[in-house]
């Protein structure tokens, strides 16, 4: 049975390549297995939506009878007992994944929040040198190795690279050259490459059908 991923009918042009549905999009194509994407709308919450994601956010999945939301767990789901997650490797990748989630982006979220939800300065730049610690943080971790567990690339790399982008792209990864070159190791995998690209693809074809709408 094909696994279905659902993400949003449209979103603006703002947070498109950071939509959440391109962590399972990267997982799926670096593990070569099909899905069939389908979609919510942004604009009307529908109960049907909330059923499958009590929040109300996407991306959600349904992998024959598991429906699952989170991206974090969508992502040990589909990772157990792939090369992602090496059975030798096993406890290590749910330890990093769990600290991508929960020691990285924690913190950069707040300060994304502070800077371009809230559009508070000094928050803003509280938080991000929380953010730069952690970066520094992660940065010695990698000494010496190329990924988070050690010379495999695993899913929780895929997490940590992906939750790095955001900040990344304003410039929060400037001073930690390592951490950097990590991220841009990660998403120059052409799996990366060929998720963003089809996700972009869908944001371009659901502008097409507002248009002609
Ligand atoms: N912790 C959730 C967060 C999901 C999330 O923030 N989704 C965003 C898109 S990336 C969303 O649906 N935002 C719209 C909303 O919150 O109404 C996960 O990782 O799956």
């Amino acid at each position: 049975m094909t696994l279905i991923l659902t993400t949003y009918d449209w979103v603006p042009e703002f947070p498109r390549p950071y939509v959440r549905d391109i962590r399972i999009r990267w997982l799926l194509e670096e593990l070569g297995q099909p899905y069939q994407l389908a979609t919510v709308p942004l604009r009307e919450k529908t109960a049907a939506h909330i059923a499958m994601q009590p929040f109300a956010q996407v991306p959600f999945i349904q992998d024959g009878d598991t429906v699952l939301f989170e991206s974090g767990a969508i992502l040990l789901h589909l990772a157990e007992g792939t090369k992602m997650m090496p059975d030798d490797l096993r406890q290590q990748v749910q330890q990093w994944l769990i600290a991508a989630l929960n020691s990285v982006e924690i913190y950069s979220m707040a300060w994304f929040l502070s800077k371009f939800m809230d559009k508070d300065e000094a928050a803003a730049t509280r938080r991000e040198e929380l953010v730069r610690l952690r970066f520094q943080q992660l940065q010695s971790v990698l000494a010496g190795r190329d990924w988070l567990t050690g010379d495999r690339f695993t899913v929780a790399d895929l997490l940590m690279a992906e939750i790095l982008r955001l900040p990344g792209q304003y410039g929060l990864l400037d001073d930690v050259h390592e951490l950097a070159a990590y991220a841009e190791r990660a998403t120059a995998r052409p799996a990366f490459r060929k998720a963003l690209a089809d996700q972009m693809a869908h944001w371009r074809a659901a502008d097409e059908k507002e248009a002609t709408a």
